[in-house]
């Protein structure tokens, strides 16, 4: 099997470290493997399959020659300064950020969804990995979307510290500890507000539409992913304390009924889809359940009698790895079996 020359650029980070392991649990075809990270990290190595390998400090005057696919988890100002000098060497960009989501020649991918649209990777040598709780969402929406076409999406999510990284998750562990100890709070700092114990409903920042724009993400990225730019989405996005997985409550209206029963088939059915639903044993997704996993779950499917076609769905990933780096590896395969 042909093997390539991968980079992982914000390795040592939340999402690059899961990228790792992703890579190592999935048996990625790699036959030199780069690291990058800022200064900070110099001189420090990461594991892979049995070896040390060095992080590099990512600068402009670094030669990017010979890498096949660089996964980028280093933020957006990292993906618009170097995911173009990757793709100038000659690399595939997977980029984890917003950076070039909404870019028109960029394809956003979410391989259960819209995998052909990999094929626009030779624009710009750049494919976008979506928001994580986009990720999630559409990986459950797109079976009842190609069966009753969605008119209308109202999402409220539940989202884990681990998605505001690993500075946010030590967060989580300092404020519960000192609670628990009966010690007064650090005052927050990678969360906007006190999250041990509370619910936040402000994740990234507020736009002048008094959304923010994790919610704004949710909206538009939806409709770019699924190729129809008519079905209304709106999010109210929340932090709760959580370490490892998104929840979301997800209510849809449809053109054509969709049964609970016919939901539940198609769910099934759907390619990286685990129905969780069963109210008399008291089965439905759980955050602390579905860390570590790869599928997205769904659970509590239920009509919506408020209105004639409705349906309401209970959606939960791990987001460290279905809604970043599974899913990133996920599109380096498509990359690989149908393109490069
Ligand atoms: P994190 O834990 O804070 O890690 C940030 C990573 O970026 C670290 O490896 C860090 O290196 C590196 N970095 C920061 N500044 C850099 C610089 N100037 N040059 C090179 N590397 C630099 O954050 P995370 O949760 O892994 O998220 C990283 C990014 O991934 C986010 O900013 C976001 O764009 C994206 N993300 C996407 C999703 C999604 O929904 N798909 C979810 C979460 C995150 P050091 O350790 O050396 O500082
Ligand atoms: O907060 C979460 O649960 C997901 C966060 C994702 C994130 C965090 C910082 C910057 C992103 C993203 O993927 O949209 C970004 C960004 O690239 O804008």
């Amino acid at each position: 099997m042909k093997e390539y020359n991968v980079a992982v650029v914000g390795a040592t980070g939340a999402v690059g470290r899961m990228m790792l392991t992703v890579l190592e649990e999935r048996n990625f075809p790699i036959n030199n493997l780069r690291l990058f990270a800022s200064p900070k990290s110099k001189g420090l190595t990461l594991p892979f399959k049995g070896e040390q390998i060095p992080v590099e400090v990512l600068e402009e005057t670094n030669s990017f020659k010979g890498i096949d696919i660089a996964l980028f988890s280093a933020g957006a100002q990292r993906s618009l300064d170097y995911a173009p000098l990757f793709a100038r060497d000659g690399a595939v960009v997977i980029d984890n950020s917003s950076a070039w989501r909404m870019d028109p020649e960029v394809p956003l991918v979410v391989p259960e969804v819209n995998p052909h649209a990999v094929a626009q990777y030779k624009n710009k040598g750049i494919i976008a990995n979506p928001n994580c709780s986009t990720i999630q969402m559409v990986v459950a929406l797109k079976p009842l979307h190609d069966y009753a076409k969605i008119k209308r999406v109202v999402v409220s999510t539940y989202q884990a510290v681990s998605g505001a990284g690993q500075k946010a998750i030590n967060e989580l562990e300092i404020q519960t500890k000192a609670w628990c100890e009966g010690r007064s709070l650090p005052e927050p700092k990678y969360i906007p507000q006190t999250i041990a114990f509370n619910c936040v409903p402000h994740i990234d920042v507020f736009l002048s539409n008094r959304y923010t724009k994790e919610e704004m993400k949710m909206v538009n990225e939806t409709q770019k992913i699924m190729e129809d730019p008519n079905i209304g989405v709106t999010a109210t996005t929340v932090r709760v304390p959580v370490f490892y997985g998104h929840a979301e409550a997800v209510n849809i209206e449809t053109e054509k009924k969709i049964t609970v029963e016919k939901a539940i088939e198609l769910l099934e059915k759907a390619p990286g889809v685990i129905v969780l639903d069963d109210p008399d044993k008291k089965l439905y997704p759980l955050q602390i359940e579905v860390a570590g996993r790869d599928e997205v779950f769904v659970g509590r499917i239920r009509e919506d009698f408020s209105i004639e076609n409705g349906l309401n769905l209970w959606v939960v990933a791990d987001n460290l790895r279905k809604g970043a780096a599974t899913n990133a590896v996920q599109i380096a395969e498509v990359l690989i079996r149908d393109y490069l």
